[in-house]
């Protein structure tokens, strides 16, 4: 019995050897590459449109956004099937996104409208859109982990061939229910792949400042993963290594955790970039600028003459209608009906 367990813990330990020995080699098709530019850009537009209306009141509920971390959502999800599941966290609209989820429905959610993706009762931190296997966010923090180690259980007892995915911050890893569901996802080799994304701090501290060793994906290994870890944000190399994964985990192959070096733009909460708190410095913000892996992608495409320049403008002239759209169509929905605050809350009475 101990026997067979173990080497079961080798198998993903001699697959890292493999990854980390040929690391990112053949380029993804070019239709994918132009997906990934197109979804990367999606999600930055919406979060600058989110942050404006953030500004100017029109959105009132707490908004953690996600500009500057979008190829980690998207170089992840362009590997998932629609029945294959996603959980997410308070900082959730890119992953939302990422899996397919409605803009419309979202930006209504941030209204507070009935029309929203959680019926206008969750806001920012609580979307919901299992239709796309998006099943949920959370504003517990690393309450995405063992809700998807859980989702990849029962695939797994009911011999499916789907794969659960939980992005978390680096502030996830100091939480109990990290080690626990790590733990149960190697011991039981489920079809589970953990996405950190560390973006150095976690509110106000900084990783360093929280963990005792930094490394995440090493603390990963010890529960037999396989395990990846970047040092920026270039979504071709978060799609070939999710992608990879991603089918090891749909073949029985077992967990994996792929940790993102990366990096929010604006603050914690909110559409500043708090540069004033004595937290991060300007410097370090317009390093991981520099970094930008939506402008990285779109010199490629250009100079690969996959993309014109007049393409780059049809292309975000496409995604800001369809945002626009999105408020028109938030701001038209009425708010949820008063008398059905309660609704959902309590468990009805039956007859
Ligand atoms: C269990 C729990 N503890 C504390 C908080 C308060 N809190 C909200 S977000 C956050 C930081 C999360 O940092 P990280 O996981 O790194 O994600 P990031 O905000 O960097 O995306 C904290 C401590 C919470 N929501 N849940």
């Amino acid at each position: 019995m101990k026997k067979e367990s173990r080497s079961n813990l080798e198998a993903p330990h001699s697959m890292q050897k493999k990854a980390e020995k040929q690391p990112q080699q053949s380029s993804p098709p070019q239709d994918i590459l132009k997906q990934l530019y197109r979804m990367m850009l999606r999600i930055r537009l919406f979060e600058e449109k989110t942050a404006e209306l953030v500004q100017k009141n029109e959105i009132l509920c707490p908004s953690h956004l996600y500009i500057g971390q979008e190829a980690v959502a998207t170089g992840v999800s362009a590997s998932l099937r629609l029945d294959d599941y996603v959980f997410s966290t308070h900082r959730s609209h890119g992953h939302y996104i990422a899996k397919g989820g409605d803009l419309n429905a979202l930006m209504a959610e941030l209204y507070g409208r009935v029309t929203g993706c959680s019926r206008g009762r969750g806001g920012s931190m609580h979307l919901s859109s299992p239709e796309v296997g998006f099943i949920g966010s959370s504003a517990i923090v690393a309450g995405s982990i063992p809700l998807a180690v859980g989702a990849a259980l029962a695939f797994s007892l009911r011999r499916q061939d789907r794969v659960a995915v939980a992005f978390f911050g680096d502030g996830a890893v100091n939480e109990g229910t990290w080690y626990e569901s790590m733990n149960i996802a190697g011991l039981r080799r489920l079809p589970v792949v953990f996405v950190c994304e560390n973006n150095l701090y976690s509110t106000h501290m900084h990783v360093a400042a929280c963990l005792a060793d930094t490394d995440i994906h090493r603390k990963a290994e010890m529960f037999g993963m396989l395990c990846h870890s970047y040092g920026n944000t270039n979504v071709v190399e978060v799609y070939v290594t999710a992608k990879k994964v991603i089918e090891a985990a749909r073949r029985g192959e077992g967990p994996s955790l792929i940790e993102c070096m990366t990096y929010r733009w604006r603050g914690h909460v909110g559409p500043n970039y708090d540069l004033d708190k004595g937290l991060r410095s300007k410097e370090e913000l317009d390093q991981w600028m520099a970094k930008d892996p939506i402008n990285r992608l779109e010199k490629q495409l250009l100079q690969n003459k996959l993309l014109t320049e007049r393409d780059v403008q049809r292309i975000r002239g496409e995604i800001q209608k369809a945002i626009d759209d999105s408020v028109v169509y938030a701001k038209k929905s009425p708010f949820p009906d008063e008398k059905t605050l309660l609704n959902n809350v309590f468990k009805e009475k039956i007859n």
